[in-house]
């Protein structure tokens, strides 16, 4: 059997494209290596979005709760099976693609149960939220320092009163310093300078201003593109320096070595730690994609949604189309680009083919 289209990944891009090409009656099937919902439920428990429940919906299924109010991960890893099942979209749970050829006009996908899936095209939909980039200086810690990631981190695994250093200000950095100053001497090392505006603004969701005013979906290349790329603002109003200092958090510049116990940071400061939790970004895993010139050292290439392999598209990337792409706000957009791509597709192997 081949299918029209294999989509890799049943987050909340995948979902989406599947309900799409459903309903242009193709013959699909969706590949998660995990459950649906998986990728939510192991962020940081309790960790709330910084996007509002409106705006943490899909195209025909409500979000349910206070539209004002945000959610927590669990609320999306709820919303997003519920999604699945709503639309009784057809997903092949705890199945990873573990290699992906060209053959015959198509692909040939492999998954780790053996299977061999033929398919005139794929989307690829597995995030960019794959692996956790671990500086090298990580290196330099003895094993006496506990080291942990920010994306699966249980923090009942840090003890009372542990000298901890999060590495990476971000979403995950940010909250889980906040979560754990009142039990633990922490530190948090702060990369490039960012902007974190408040997360309402004159009673409003900052992301209702931000689409309202066409700054969240201005196009990669665009002024505002720019801008937003250097500042990488993110809505953490109530995690500022100013407030994570207030519950006891020592902000630090950014890590420059590891020995030992002790880190050091860019301003010369040194600190002895018990314990490390990265939370220094993700990368791409495109272990499985044997198809050259699709991807580089940073990861999968793609414009717009389509891979310089004709056939194989790409959604859910950060910047695929403007800032929102990465969001749960920015995938209809981008993936209703995509499925006219898959379409123009799917066409021109029916012509070849008769
Ligand atoms: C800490 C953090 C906080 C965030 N906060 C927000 C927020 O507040 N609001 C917001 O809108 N967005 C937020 N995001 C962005 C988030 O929406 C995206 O990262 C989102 O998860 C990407 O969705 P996706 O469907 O593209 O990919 P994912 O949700 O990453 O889904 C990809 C799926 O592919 C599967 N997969 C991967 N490899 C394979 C394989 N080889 N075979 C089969 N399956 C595979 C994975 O198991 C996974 O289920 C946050 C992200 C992070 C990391």
């Amino acid at each position: 059997m081949r299918y029209d289209s294999v989509i890799i990944g049943a987050g909340q891009s995948g979902l989406y494209a599947a309900k799409a090409l459903a309903e242009k009656n193709k013959h699909y099937l969706v590949l998660e290596r995990d459950e649906v919902g998986q990728q939510w439920q192991q962020r940081l428990n309790g960790m709330q979005l910084f996007t509002s429940r409106r705006f943490c919906a899909l195209p025909g299924f409500v979000f349910p709760g206070d539209p004002q109010g945000y959610p927590t991960t669990e609320e999306v890893a709820a919303y997003l099976k519920n999604y699945a099942r709503m639309f009784k979209l057809n997903i092949q749970p705890r199945t990873r693609v573990v290699s992906v050829i060209q053959e015959k006009g198509g692909f040939i996908i492999t998954t780790d149960t053996g299977a061999r899936i033929e398919t005139k095209t794929i989307i690829n939909a597995t995030g960019s939220n794959q692996q956790v980039n671990i500086p090298s200086l990580s290196e330099g810690l003895s094993n006496q320092v506990q080291q942990f990631t920010a994306d699966v981190i249980n923090l009942g695994s840090i003890k009372d009163g542990w000298r901890v250093a999060i590495i990476g200000d971000g979403a995950s950095g940010r909250q889980i310093a906040a979560q754990l100053a009142s039990r633990c001497s922490v530190s948090l090392a702060c990369g490039q300078r960012r902007s974190l505006p408040p997360n309402r603004v004159l009673g409003k969701d900052i992301f209702w201003w931000l689409s309202k005013l066409g700054i969240i979906f201005a196009g990669n290349g665009t002024l505002v593109s720019k801008v937003l790329k250097k500042r990488n603002p993110l809505p953490l109003g109530n995690y500022t320096n100013n407030k994570l200092k207030k519950v006891g958090v020592t902000i630090c510049q950014r890590l420059t070595e590891c020995q030992e116990t002790t880190l050091q940071f860019a301003n010369g400061h040194q600190q002895q730690v018990d314990a490390v939790i990265w939370a220094t970004g993700y990368q791409d895993d495109a272990s499985w994609l044997h198809i050259e010139g699709c991807h580089d050292e940073n990861g999968f290439i793609q414009q717009n949604g389509q891979s310089p392999t004709e056939g194989l598209f790409v959604i859910g990337r950060k910047w695929l189309s403007c800032r929102a792409s990465e969001l749960i706000m920015g995938v209809e957009r981008d993936v209703d680009h995509v499925m006219t791509l898959v379409e123009r597709q799917l066409l021109k192997n029916q012509e070849v083919e008769s």
